[in-house]
């Protein structure tokens, strides 16, 4: 961490770099993206991409736009493809087929035996139909969250909702574990969500802002995938405001990749994980201790803001939350929250914020804070001032082109949706929903009632689980919490390209094929649309593998002869993408985009780039309600900034009072015991979640052939540990085993290991072979506000590990598959 002085900061400060900022973002030739190399075009959520194939393989998959920062993610498609860990065949579990009404054994405990694809299909419609005719159709869930593959046809959890819909409905799921909080609290706040809207762009911040505050920000890892597809806008943003000379400062528990990326162009702070709160409050206090507040802006589009005043000062509790109250908690120096009070009042600040911070317990109040101070700053709507939510995200602030937009497959019959949607809560017949972390209090408390944004809601009784396009068993936190609500429901079925722990604790397992096996179509950059992609198929599917569609289409089927008919419209996969294409071809003819007819765009094998709009590239976040806040007031009650929320106040909440509160958190460095750590999650950078952990790109970060944990100097030698060894990390909640990495770019207290490591649960010791950082997180909510997921909350315990070798079996199919 470097000391931060006055003379660091200033030493860029105020150099414009607009000019440079729009020639080179501007658009790039799509024939200079082609020139690139040879081979089929494709994308995934990593970007275009250009694929070799050779015998029949899948060989490179490349880079397909130009790009100045190279994107590992990008060259894990023949291991996507071929890596040994792929379900090969249908199968199902031992104890289930002997007896599937009242099966034996366990899941996760029991051998897979080998069936045909009829077989599985009419075993699976039997059981689905037993399970419905004894049941209200909320038993079952079909909620399936993840991050299925990129494509407007072959969406996994899209396409399982559509059949049971046409089955009767099923339960679905509220929310992601993304921005579960802050996605909830901020309409309250500023009347939108954020999270997921267009930002200041980024040539407005270039050209404007003075000081860009990266607030547990980490876009040079997060920005190497888009929901749709990566635009690759984002990495050249952070590549040339890094070249610009402005003032960066990172706020971060660990020198993420991103601020080693910076390097000497940017000065990093590292707080306690959880205690951003009070690290604000610091900085607020000072700012109206001195008088630094803009008590304009706070009149004119603030609410609420005299009731957290008292609070900040000290009037309502006694207690004032100043730099030196702050910094106790923090761990950073009063001084330097001072100087921040200071560059932040006296520049154009930009405080864009990640949401790590927000994904842990009482994350309602971290960007809720953000927002406060971004007030007091008086900068919002200002361009290159104010705050933003998304810079780390789907290339939030890469300008919106003017373009024909790809519409995609929906969960209803005979309708379609966005093509940018998450898609998170379906459009079918959903008869209940729940916050989707809260999934496993939802299995132990079948008709229980819990609070949810002000509402009372009911948990269904849920009996059957059909998981297609994500990796619960890697995503949810409290692994070993999960695995035994897992045994509940009567039957469980997995949708999955490979044998992932979710896979290994099903009854009936079904292989799929990868986005390289099918055609389809994706836009690039949620926010920009920046290209339009075709998906073309670059290999025969792998081993007995299908389509989700295929699946779903023969499923229907069986429900009733027809059942294909209605469930695929009578359309073939390449007849879906042309009424798709033509569909985005109309849009953008009324844009004045031409594109042409859609076999020539097929067979051209290129990707269409949209056009640059320069009204879009000037766009400011909240220019308009600061320009005549009457004119366009925001959808909170009062039309402006809630710093106190009246509809939050009426919920009655403890856990999420009705303005930014300090709460100290149940498991954080501030109440660890002697020789516990804070275990920190964050998101991997040559993984996108678990996604690719069984890729060659593993021996990159794999250490003694583990996840790494990384481990203050400090506290490895008080545990006698060195780089390479290998450490076993526990709680209460459970052990993994890890390979260390000693390192001074994390704060000293904390460790962190990096979310999406397969869990591999040994049979004997019930250690996590594989690092899987879940079996030690804490399965809370944010708040019973957004019951969002909390998975940065835990402490751990570390030692040395000195028991038997266990061999790591996370990628190793179970027996006979
Ligand atoms: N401790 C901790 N836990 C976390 C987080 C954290 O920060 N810390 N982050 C959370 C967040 S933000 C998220 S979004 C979640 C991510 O959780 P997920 O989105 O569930 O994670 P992925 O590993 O991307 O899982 C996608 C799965 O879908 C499969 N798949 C891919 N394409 C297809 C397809 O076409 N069809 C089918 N049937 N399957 C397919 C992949 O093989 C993979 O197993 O994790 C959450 N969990
Ligand atoms: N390569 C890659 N890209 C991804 C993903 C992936 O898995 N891999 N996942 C995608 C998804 S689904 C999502 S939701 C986003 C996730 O985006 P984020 O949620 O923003 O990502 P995280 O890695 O959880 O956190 C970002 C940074 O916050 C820091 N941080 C953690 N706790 C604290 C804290 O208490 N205080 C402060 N100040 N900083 C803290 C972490 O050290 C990290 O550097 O990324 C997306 N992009
Ligand atoms: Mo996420």
């Amino acid at each position: 961490m470097t000391e931060i002085t006055r003379r660091g900061f200033l030493k860029g400060t105020g150099m414009a770099a607009g000019a440079m900022a729009f020639t080179s973002l501007s658009p790039m030739s799509v024939a200079a993206s082609n020139e690139r190399g040879k081979g089929v075009l494709t994308a995934g959520r990593m970007g275009p991409m250009l694929c070799e194939v050779k015998d029949g393989k899948l060989i490179s998959t490349t880079n397909a736009v130009p790009q100045t920062v190279f994107n590992s993610l990008q060259t894990t498609g023949p291991d996507q493809v071929h890596t040994k860990a792929r379900i090969k065949c249908p199968m199902v579990r031992k104890g289930f087929l002997a007896n599937p009404s009242a099966p034996e054994g366990v899941r996760g405990g029991d051998e897979f035996v080998r069936v045909s694809w009829e077989e599985a299909y009419k075993l699976l419609h039997e059981q689905h139909m037993r399970i419905r005719a004894n049941n209200t159709p909320d038993a079952i869930f079909a909620g399936s969250y993840g991050w299925r593959s990129s494509g407007v046809l072959h969406k996994a959890q899209t396409l399982l909702q559509r059949y049971m819909g046409m089955a009767g409905g099923y339960s679905g799921h509220m929310g992601d574990y993304s921005t579960g909080a802050a996605q909830v609290i901020m309409p309250h706040v500023v009347g939108s969500i954020e999270v997921y809207e267009q930002q200041t762009t980024y040539p407005m911040v270039l050209e404007h802002s003075d000081v860009v505050v990266l607030w547990g920000l980490n876009p040079m890892n997060t920005l190497k995938i888009a929901w749709s597809s990566t635009d690759c806008s984002g990495l050249e943003f952070f590549h040339q405001l890094k070249k610009s000379g402005k003032t960066v400062i990172a706020i971060d528990p660990m020198r993420s990749e991103t601020i080693e990326f910076f390097g000497d162009n940017a000065q990093w702070i590292a707080p306690h994980p959880m205690t951003d709160v009070a690290m604000l409050m610091g900085i607020a206090h000072t700012l109206v201790k001195q008088g630094k507040h803009d008590k304009a802006f706070i009149e004119k589009y603030t609410t609420g803001y005299d009731v957290f005043e008292a609070y900040l000062m000290g009037k309502e509790d006694g207690v004032e939350k100043s730099a030196e109250w702050a910094s106790k908690i923090c761990g950073v120096p009063a001084k330097q929250l001072e100087l921040l009070a200071d560059i932040f009042s006296k520049n154009r600040t930009m405080l864009m914020a990640g949401w790590g911070i927000q994904r842990q317990q009482f994350g309602e109040q971290r960007h809720w804070m953000i927002v406060t101070l971004a007030a007091m700053l008086g900068q919002i709507g200002l361009p290159g001032g104010g705050f933003g939510f998304s810079y780390h995200y789907s290339n939030g602030g890469n300008p919106s082109r003017d373009a024909g937009v790809l519409p995609a497959m929906s969960a209803s019959l005979g309708a379609v949706a966005g093509s940018d949607e998450r898609g998170w809560s379906a459009t079918g017949k959903v008869m209940n929903s729940f916050p989707v972390a809260r999934i496993v209090e939802a299995l132990e408390n079948p008709g229980q009632v819990y609070k949810h944004n002000g509402h009372e809601r009911v948990f269904p009784d849920i009996k059957m689980i059909w998981w297609a396009g994500g990796g619960n068993f890697t995503h949810h936190q409290d692994t070993n919490r999960l695995i035994k609500a897992w045994q509940k429901p009567e039957l469980v079925v997995i949708s999955e390209i490979y044998w992932t722990a979710a896979a290994k604790h099903a009854d009936i397992v079904l292989p799929i094929t990868t986005s390289f096996e099918r055609n389809d179509l994706t836009m690039t950059g949620d926010y920009s649309n920046q290209h339009l992609v075709p998906m073309k198929q670059v290999i025969e599917p792998q081993g007995e593998a299908r389509n989700d569609f295929d699946v779903f289409a023969d499923m229907a089927e069986l429900l009733a002869p027809g059942g294909r008919e209605v469930y695929t419209e009578g359309k073939t996969e390449m007849e879906w993408l042309y009424q798709f294409y033509k569909a985005a071809q109309q849009g953008g003819r009324a844009q004045r985009i031409a594109m042409p007819n859609f076999s020539k765009f097929w067979e051209d094998n290129q990707l269409i780039e949209m056009k640059w709009n320069e009204k879009n590239a000037q766009f400011v976040r909240y220019a308009d309600f600061r320009e005549n806040p009457i004119m366009n007031p925001l959808g909170t009650p009062s039309g402006k900034i809630e710093i106190f929320s009246k509809t939050i106040e009426g919920y009655q909440l403890e856990d999420c009072p009705p303005h930014p509160t300090w709460m100290e958190p149940t498991e954080y460095t501030g109440n660890a015991k002697q020789d516990e750590l804070q275990l920190m999650t964050a998101h991997a950078a040559h993984r996108l979640h678990s996604q690719f952990n069984y890729a060659k790109i593993r021996e990159e970060y794999a250490i003694a052939d583990r996840e790494p944990i990384s481990i203050h100097p400090e506290d490895a030698k008080a545990r006698g540990i060195k780089t390479g060894d290998l450490v076993r990390a526990y709680n209460g909640r459970g052990q993994v085993l890890v390979g260390a990495l000693v390192t001074d770019g994390i704060k000293q207290g904390s460790v962190c290991i990096h979310e999406g490591g397969w869990p591999d649960l040994d049979k004997k010791t019930g250690i996590c072979k594989n690092g899987g950082c879940n079996v030690l997180t804490l399965d809370i909510p944010t708040s019973r506000l957004a019951n969002g997921c909390a998975a940065n909350s835990a402490l751990v315990r570390i030692e040395k590990y000195e028991g038997p070798v266990l061999e790591l079996t996370a990628f190793t199919p179970p027996k006979n598959a």
